[in-house]
């Protein structure tokens, strides 16, 4: 059985809006209200997943959740009030960030010798909080084979959590035993932190982790007053690689230290605030960026366009490309409809190492399905959607049918 990383994105949703619904982040906030294109928002997802499928040879996917959600809007006794959160929450596409989508241990890592994974509660936004139903519905047809995954409930909704986006790996080779690193917030800042501490230590024990092998490390509350909500805005792992802001962790030099006492080979790639500062780094999304193994055995790491922007971001990426280190190559994605919404293209995707042949083949890409996705998403995803426009009938018909139009076409008939 051969393990490999395989990325899973989330298809951006035909309901892909910007209400400015999440607290804390940035980018959401500043684009409330925007007109959103989700056809371009889609297509722009299938081309990222189209360049990882050339480079690595393999890409999953997930599905955009059933949207509106009639259930939520019954629980929250809507009554078609302007109020924005409550007529927008329903309509929310946020699943496309898979990175929030679960927890997951490889087998190498787990007592039983399974990937295990646990759907995020996701508790602490109100149109995050309806995902997980839904999600752990597709994770258990996607990852159904008993054989070789567990898929849990969530953690109990007394803890946040919000996933992989907080959870990073190291190994020496994918599928290899790794060191798994848990990053949380406290709470009690200007924003919520919504990862909590003891969601990952209940995930790390139900996963069957090695305790000698798990680290458990606090968030800098400065880096999420500052708009880091996930760790992952601020820090990316690979193989035995953190890529990091220097100002991503409460405690930076004991944070590598824990991180070497479990994982001796760690190499830090650390960012100096002087260089990059935290607000930059932030508004560019430089560490919400997909660094990957290629064939060859270097890493490239996959930013958003925004990146090449920023003299600053720009000019640190081309002095790291031409230095010895272990990440030679920087490689501009336009993610720019997630992006306004707060998510780049590592938060578009959920890491399972896996061997593929264990995965439902109709979650895995290949050039014709990704041909078959931009056809059905060109033929059904409204082109735009104000946030007036939420709850027109019109638009309720197109957003069904278009998921009715792609569930069909990739034959996933048991999630309609
Ligand atoms: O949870 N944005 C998402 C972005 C998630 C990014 N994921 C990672 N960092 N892994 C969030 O804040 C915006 C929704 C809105 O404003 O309508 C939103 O939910």
């Amino acid at each position: 059985m051969s393990l490999v990383e395989i990325n899973f994105d989330g298809i951006v949703g035909p309901s892909h809006n910007y209400a400015g619904l999440s607290l804390g982040n940035i980018a959401s906030a500043s684009h409330k209200g925007d007109t959103s294109y989700p056809r371009a928002a889609a297509l722009q997802g299938v081309a990222k997943m189209r360049g990882n499928l050339a480079r690595l040879g393999v890409q999953g996917f997930l599905l955009p959740l059933p949207r509106p959600n009639h259930a939520l809007a019954e629980a929250l006794a809507y009554d078609g009030t302007e109020d924005r959160a409550l007529r927008a929450a329903p309509w929310s596409a946020s699943s496309m960030w898979t990175a929030n989508a679960a927890t997951v241990s490889p087998a190498p890592d787990t007592r039983d010798g399974k990937c295990h994974l646990t759907p995020a509660n996701l508790v602490t936004m109100l149109h995050r909080a309806q995902e997980w139903p839904d999600t752990k519905r597709m994770l258990e047809v996607a990852f159904g084979n008993g054989d070789h995954f567990a898929v849990h409930d969530i953690a109990p909704v007394t803890f946040g959590d919000e996933g992989a986006a907080n959870h990073m790996r190291f190994c020496e080779g994918h599928g290899t035993a790794g060191v798994e690193v848990f990053v949380f917030g406290r709470p009690g800042g200007k924003f919520p932190a919504r990862q909590h501490e003891q969601s990952f230590r209940l995930i790390a024990r139900r996963h069957g982790l090695d305790p000698a092998r798990c680290v458990f490390i606090e968030q800098n509350p400065a880096a999420i007053e500052a708009g880091a909500f996930h760790n992952d805005v601020v820090s990316v792992a690979n193989e035995r690689v953190l890529f990091t802001h220097a100002e991503a962790f409460a405690d930076q030099q004991g944070a590598y230290d824990a991180i070497r006492a479990a994982f001796p080979a760690l190499e830090v790639v650390e960012v100096p605030s002087d260089a990059v500062s935290l607000e930059e780094a932030i508004r560019t999304y430089l560490f919400n960026a997909q660094l990957l193994t290629l064939p060859d055995g270097s890493m490239a790491l996959i930013v958003p366009e925004e990146c090449r922007e920023s003299a600053a971001v720009w000019k640190y990426c081309e002095a790291m490309m031409a230095s010895n280190g272990p990440i030679r190559e920087v490689i501009p994605v336009d993610v720019r409809q997630s992006m306004a919404n707060g998510g780049g293209p590592a938060c578009l995707r959920l890491r399972v190492v896996c061997d593929p042949a264990t995965v439902d083949p109709r979650f895995l890409l290949d050039e014709a399905k990704a041909d078959l996705l931009d056809q059905v998403i060109s033929e059904h995803w409204p082109e735009q959607i104000d946030p007036a426009d939420l709850w027109s009938e019109a638009l309720t018909t197109q957003v069904v049918a278009a998921r009715t139009a792609l569930l069909a076409a990739l034959a996933i008939t048991e999630l309609d």
